[in-house]
């Protein structure tokens, strides 16, 4: 290894006077004449190198001064104690090796002090991810993957891979990428939903998976992206209440692990990360619809039963909800069964209910969810009531014969927790190679 440290491991009171090696890139090189600072970034933060003329090795001077930013850097030092250096310390250098030059001019900057254009930024993706900013938002989004994968094995739940390439729509006929499959055609998978009902009956009992999913969705917007991360449980001899207990506490529990370990990132992003109270408040689809009807004036079209809640009536619901409770995550329950996929449980007593589920943040939504139906002729009836032809779900619905358990669950989109989490403006800040509909590379 050519370094013995990370800056962000350098403690100055404890670490004064040790020797130790930096590596990194040429953030910065500053020559003010009499004395030269170089600054050397590695993902955890700066060093300040000093150089002070009169006392310097002018071959090391040199090097400095011939140094192109960005280049790849090792600096041997000793650290010094100095209030005034960021962090609180500074490196005398012994000795200064420039192991890969940059080229010049750079792609684009990467002091921050030059705003580019967010397509600027991801065309040049790699040098966009060097601003401190950009590295805090995916240490972060670790944080959150992890924090996830760590409750749900406290939960029992075991991880699954399944496959994203299939033959079948799960969420309805539309929003599907064709690929050529030898001489059939397939798709990428929209939802691992199928595969996780499957393993229900397979006895798993509780699964989990994180992992890619595929929306030909042709809009361009700034909370939907063509190749997404869904983070979807289900779970056995469970209803969608037990399922939504299980992500509020979800949710609760991400939030304050990155509260706890990421607090220097959220700190260089300005957050102040507030943790959301349990439990999570609950409107019917029905009360939401009156209350836009009655409450929120400047929705202009009156809603009627059976209408999808627009994102302009979702913002607005959302501020409602957070002006009177001062809580940004919330639930919409019992949606009409018409709008959900086939999949969702209806209410025994009032079918044309579902018992299903949105979880909210006040920008928009994060997490849908349902018990689902597990009677197969009960399942036979719904896909044909939603127009969908039966003998294309054999596959699945051979699984509802021999031996299904009542089952519910969710799936959270990755990209939004972080960028709602973060207060980002775009889903693009939330993943590290976005793809849209003109964006096909890097
Ligand atoms: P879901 O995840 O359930 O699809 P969503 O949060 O992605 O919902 P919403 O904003 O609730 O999207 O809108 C519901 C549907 O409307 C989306 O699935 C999407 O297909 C479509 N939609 C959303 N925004 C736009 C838009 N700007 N232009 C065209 N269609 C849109
Ligand atoms: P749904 O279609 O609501 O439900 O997707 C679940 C969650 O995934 C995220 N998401 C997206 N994020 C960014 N860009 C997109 N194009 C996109 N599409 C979806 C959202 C959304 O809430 N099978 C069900 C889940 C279930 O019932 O278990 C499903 O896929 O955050």
């Amino acid at each position: 290894e050519l370094r013995t440290h990370f800056t962000g491991e350098i403690i100055p009171d404890a670490d004064n006077g040790k020797t130790v090696t930096l590596a990194g890139w040429a953030h910065e090189i500053r020559d003010l004449g009499g004395i030269t600072f170089l600054v050397l970034r590695d993902r955890t933060g700066r060093a300040q190198v000093t150089l002070v003329k009169k006392k310097i090795d002018a071959e090391l001077l040199e090097i400095v001064k011939r140094m192109s930013r960005e280049s790849i850097i090792t600096v041997t030092g000793t650290v010094k104690a100095e209030p005034k250096a960021p962090n609180g310390f500074e490196l005398l250098p012994e000795t200064i090796t420039v192991v890969n030059e940059a080229g010049s001019p750079l792609p684009m900057d990467t002091t921050g002090k030059v705003d580019a254009e967010l397509d600027t930024r991801l065309d040049n993706r790699f040098m966009d991810l060097r601003r401190e900013e950009q590295t805090a938002v995916f240490v972060i989004r670790d944080t959150v993957q992890k924090s996830i994968r760590d409750f749900l094995e406290q939960n029992k739940f075991v991880e699954t891979t399944t496959s994203k390439i299939v033959a079948a729509a799960t969420e309805g006929g539309t929003d599907l990428f064709p690929i050529n499959y030898f001489d059939r055609e397939a798709f990428l998978n929209q939802s691992p939903q199928l595969f996780k009902q499957m393993l229900m009956s397979a006895g798993l009992d509780r699964v989990y998976e994180i992992g890619p999913i595929f929306r030909a969705e042709e809009h361009d917007t700034r909370k939907h992206l063509n190749e997404a991360t869904s983070i979807d449980i289900e779970m056995s001899f469970a209803d969608h209440e037990d399922v939504m207990e299980l992500l509020e506490n979800m949710i609760v529990y991400v939030y304050e692990q990155v509260v706890e370990k990421c607090h220097k990132n959220l700190a260089v992003l300005g957050i102040e990360l507030q943790i959301p109270k349990l439990p999570f408040n609950k409107y019917t689809y029905e009360q939401v619809l009156d209350i836009i009807n009655n409450e929120i004036p400047e929705i202009e079209d009156k809603m009627v039963f059976g209408d999808d809640i627009g994102t302009q009536a979702e913002h607005l619901f959302g501020e409602y909800v957070f002006n009177k409770t001062g809580e940004s995550h919330y639930f919409i329950i019992d949606w009409p069964t018409e709008t959900k996929p086939f999949y969702a449980m209806p209410y025994e007593d009032r079918p044309e209910i579902s018992k299903s589920f949105d979880m909210m943040h006040r920008m928009m939504e994060l997490s849908s969810g349902a018990q689902r139906i597990h009677q197969h002729d009960m399942l036979v009836e719904s896909i044909e009531a939603k127009g969908l032809n039966p003998d294309g779900f054999e596959f699945y619905l051979k699984t509802f014969r021999f031996g299904m358990p009542p089952h519910a669950g969710f799936g959270v989109g990755a990209e939004r927790l972080v960028m709602t989490m973060l207060n980002l403006d775009n889903i693009r800040e939330a993943v590290l190679f976005p793809r849209d509909r003109k964006r096909l590379s890097p």
